[in-house]
């Protein structure tokens, strides 16, 4: 039995329109984190911030153009209220964009070493431009727009799992077995690389196991991941055109 590991507790609050996408939370390694205490998650609905009898969080694009952009004033009431109930010295603003820095593995693990984190979702065309350039004049506060791959998705929300799930499982305590994050560790960040992985039985269907992995000798072994590591790595650059 494990109890009181010396870790602090990294603070989640994620503001938007649909907090039932944050469901999943509840479940697998992330439930786990927040049952032991590791994290804290908590969700905020945007359209609580909304004034009028249509609770509205979108108005029509100055300048015109086609679709909807969300309101500033229900963003500020929203992470001005973020803000004032942290206990936190410091704080990552994380806007969510199509446009944003890409999400690496490097960023994931800065993410990691972090108290408080706050996940800006919009939804619609976007957050007018004006509340990021707000909180990034506001101390303490870190604003960053971040993205998690050239496509287009429909919100910030699933964005936002994506980061939370790469964040959280780097930090310490999260993973039952942390030598998975030691060998990750030993591959640069951004270079991702994986060798074949194979468990019982040693015959599936006519296909066998590389009979290396049975031979129990390990430099061999490790040898034979590192080569079939560099394959992948070659189709890879293959497919990004690098
Ligand atoms: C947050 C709203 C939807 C859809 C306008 C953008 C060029 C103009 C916004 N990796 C990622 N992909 N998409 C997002 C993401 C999408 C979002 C929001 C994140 C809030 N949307 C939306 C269209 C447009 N076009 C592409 C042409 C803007 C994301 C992340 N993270």
């Amino acid at each position: 039995m494990r109890v009181n590991l010396p870790v602090s507790k990294i603070s989640f609050d994620l503001i938007s329109i649909f907090p039932d996408y944050f469901a999943p939370l509840k479940l697998s390694l992330i439930g786990k984190a927040e049952e032991n205490g590791l994290v804290e998650i908590k969700i905020h609905d945007l359209r609580d911030q909304a004034s009028g009898v249509h609770k509205s969080v979108d108005d029509t694009p100055y300048g015109g153009g086609a679709g909807m952009v969300m309101s500033p004033e229900p963003w500020g009431k929203a992470i001005d209220q973020v803000l004032e109930s942290s206990n936190a010295t410091e704080h990552e603003l994380i806007v969510l964009t199509p446009a944003g820095e890409k999400l690496t593995q490097k960023l994931a693990a800065e993410l990691a070493t972090k108290e408080h984190l706050i996940f800006a979702c919009g939804r619609y065309e976007g957050i007018d431009h004006r509340v990021t350039d707000y909180y990034k004049t506001v101390p303490g506060v870190r604003v960053r727009e971040l993205s998690i791959g050239d496509y287009v998705l429909g919100g910030g929300e699933v964005a936002t799992l994506v980061t939370m799930e790469a964040v959280i499982r780097l930090i310490p305590g999260v993973l039952g077995n942390p030598d998975s994050l030691v060998e990750e560790s030993h591959s640069l960040p951004e270079e991702v690389v994986e060798y074949p992985n194979y468990t019982k039985p040693a015959t599936w269907r006519g296909l066998d196991v590389p009979e290396v992995l049975l031979s129990g000798n390990h430099a061999l072994i490790k040898k034979w991941r590192m080569e079939q590591a560099q394959i992948r790595t070659r189709n890879l650059e293959g497919q990004t055109g690098e």
